[in-house]
């Protein structure tokens, strides 16, 4: 039998640093009923989808850093999307920022199934930017200053009729990340994105952030035979341009949705599971054509991982 996962990806727009957490749920919710009404069972949202990207400003006030983290997961202003993904039967991925209750701060998302009910959690482990104010920047990046690298590695899970694994934001441009969960036999890739449109710790044509956006996930679905669900939060967030390009990549690395906006909008591809069997059992079937021992390096994993 065909397996088919009606995915989106829900992308925001941008959300100002006094939005509250409510209001940001509730534009979600939005998203997730549009997607009920088109079928959808499956949809991912941005990094740090509750809040602006706080990141962009330094803070040596912790108690006001703390105001952007979430301590628990459902919390009073999150309930509402895990009942919505209850009552619409709709699965989804989550980006915020956690705080544990011994004082960790990541970088996290959560996959959460059909039934509302968490099933795994991923912390960010490529953390861009810098931990300490730099004033030749027209705004910080300052993901170093508040969050530790993910401690969790890059685990897979069985949900929906899936092997699904998550990513966040600068962690596609590591292509470790994907060949992790790939020998972990992923199907969907689910990634969410707070992407400048321009660089500031180098200068580069503008053009390039979305083109790299694309070619590394592109690159990554293809060589790992996956699809990839990646979602932004897009538009002109706090004076800052935020790219969007939120798109499905299908196992051939072709792009088969992509958004059109930098505003709320929800891009929906049925994903047929079994494509990606073709890359998983021939060009990389990575059993019969890696080879780890002949690379160089020391070789600690060499075969297909089962997922947990
Ligand atoms: N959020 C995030 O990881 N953004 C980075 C921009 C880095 S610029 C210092 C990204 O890779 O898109």
């Amino acid at each position: 039998m065909t397996r088919i996962l009606t995915a989106a990806a829900a992308q925001l727009g941008p959300i100002a640093r006094e939005e509250s957490r409510e209001s940001a749920v509730s534009r979600m919710v939005d998203l997730m009923k549009q997607g009920a009404a088109r079928g959808v069972r499956y949809l991912v949202f941005p990094e740090l989808a509750l809040t602006t990207f706080f990141p962009r400003w330094y803070m040596e006030d912790w108690a006001e850093v703390d105001s952007f983290f979430e301590t628990e997961m459902p919390g009073p202003a999150t309930k509402r999307l895990f009942e919505a993904s209850a009552e619409y039967g709709i699965g989804f991925y989550l980006g915020y920022a956690e705080k544990t209750p011994d004082g960790h701060r990541y970088n996290t998302a959560i996959l959460v199934d059909d039934k509302g009910a968490i099933v795994g959690k991923y912390r960010k482990v490529h953390l861009p930017g810098h931990s300490e104010y730099e004033g030749h920047r027209p705004w910080q990046h300052l993901e170093k200053r508040y969050f530790e690298p993910g401690d969790i590695g890059f685990p897979v899970w069985r949900s929906q009729n899936a092997i699904m694994g998550m990513a966040i934001c600068n962690d596609r441009r590591w292509p470790e990340m994907y060949r992790v969960m790939g020998l972990k036999g992923m199907e969907v890739l689910s990634l969410g994105y707070n992407t400048p449109d321009v660089n500031t710790s180098a200068w580069e044509p503008n053009h390039l952030r979305m083109f790299h956006n694309h070619l590394v996930m592109q690159a990554g679905a293809y060589q790992n035979s996956s699809y990839v669900i990646a979602t932004a939060k897009a538009g002109i967030e706090e004076g800052v341009g935020m790219i969007g390009g939120s798109c499905i990549v299908q196992p051939s690395g072709e792009i088969v949705a992509q958004a059109q906006t930098v505003g709320d909008e929800l891009i929906v591809a049925d994903l047929d599971l079994d494509l990606c069997k073709m890359g998983k059992e021939t060009i990389f079937n990575f059993a019969r054509h890696r080879r780890v021992e002949h690379y160089g390096i020391i070789a600690s994993q060499t075969g297909v991982v089962e997922p947990e």
